[in-house]
């Protein structure tokens, strides 16, 4: 059998379709063995050009085959729970799109069927701890050369959102990235979130008030006020400005080209996250891809996904409250605490 790692995608819509695609040809060392979706013609169509694939629409099936020794799991949030318990029962190494479950309670019990396990598994998919900026960001806060970093202004804007995003979704489908990445820079939990909302959009779908102003605070209170806004129209920004002791850093302009031409002057904007993070993607798939071959995980844990989901409850609760709402996390396992894992330390 081949040297690749054989993954079973599961899920076919706009981002398993994207994944398949970087499996295949974008990054090395991994081949797609197995696409799954419920709609076999959208499996099938999924595996065009790729004679190795087979098409299948129930997911254990594809997790008990003999030629299929990873996972990648690209279905919406509620159904991750079920298919995570069963790969981890089959010790299969796993990427999550986020969000890893959508509530808590069911993402600390992926978190304790992993450590049951024993060993990290699950890799989720928050690809903007491998976007360069990011990285570059993550570097200047740790290196303290601007001092200590207080503050942290983040705009996230979509052009606009499909059928059925509702108001809950801007902080578990959109303000989570900010959960986790705020989490990534800083190193610390956070410990609360606060949602204000102002004067909304006439853009916004029914039952959503958008925009909408999120403040949180982490461990040694950093600060981090997020403005989400997911019908802005004019295009995708995820952009940053970190605030420190001697001076900022910004972020995720769009930087160019500039042209200057009969009349006017300008950039183009990113359409959206597929452009933004696609680079992003490739990194963050490699990662994964190399770590799973040495039997371990190449970024964020079950337990980031669990912090982050903790997050994202509190988010919800204080879109209704307006209150400053306190992040509940039990205590972290020691199996997240090691950055290597059990069995090879
Ligand atoms: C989407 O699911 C993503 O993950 C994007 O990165 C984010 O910008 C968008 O708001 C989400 O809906």
């Amino acid at each position: 059998m081949s040297e690749n790692l054989r993954v079973a995608v599961i899920g076919a819509g706009r981002m398993g379709i994207d994944h398949i695609e970087r499996l295949s040809r974008r990054i090395s060392g991994a081949e797609v063995a197995v696409v799954v979706d419920v709609d076999l013609a959208r499996a099938q169509a999924a595996i065009e050009g790729l004679p190795q694939a087979v098409a299948l629409t129930d997911a254990e099936e594809a997790i008990s085959r003999d030629d299929v020794n990873a996972v990648l799991i690209v279905t919406p949030g509620f159904l991750h729970e079920d298919i995570l318990i069963k790969c981890l029962e089959r010790d299969l190494p796993i990427l999550c799109e986020k969000p890893l479950t959508p509530d808590a309670a069911s993402s600390w019990r992926v978190v304790q069927a992993e450590e049951r396990l024993g060993r990290r598994r699950i890799q989720v998919g928050f690809m903007r701890r491998f976007d360069d900026e990011y990285a570059q960001l993550g570097s200047l806060i740790r290196e303290e050369k601007l001092g200590e970093m207080l503050m942290l202004h983040c705009a996230h804007r979509n052009p606009n959102t499909p059928p059925g995003f509702t108001n809950q979704m801007l902080i578990n489908d959109s303000v989570v990235h900010e959960f986790d990445v705020i989490r990534f820079l800083t190193g610390e939990e956070i410990t609360s979130v606060q949602v204000r909302l102002g004067k909304p959009t006439r853009h916004a779908s029914e039952g959503q008030h958008d925009p909408q102003h999120v403040l949180i605070e982490t461990e040694s209170g950093v600060l981090a006020d997020v403005e989400i806004y997911v019908n802005a129209q004019f295009g995708y920004e995820v952009a940053t400005q970190a605030v420190f002791e001697q001076g900022t850093v910004t972020i995720g302009n769009d930087a160019g080209p500039y042209v200057r031409t009969a009349g006017t002057w300008g950039g183009k904007i990113t359409p959206g996250f597929e452009e933004r993070f696609g680079a992003a993607y490739d990194v963050e798939v490699q990662a994964w891809v190399d770590a799973a071959k040495r039997g371990d995980i190449g970024g964020p844990s079950a337990w980031d996904g669990y912090a982050t989901a903790a997050c994202c409850e509190a988010g919800v609760s204080a879109q209704v409250s307006g209150e400053k709402t306190a992040v509940v996390l039990s205590p972290k396992p020691a199996l997240y605490s090691t950055t290597r894992q059990p069995e090879l330390v």
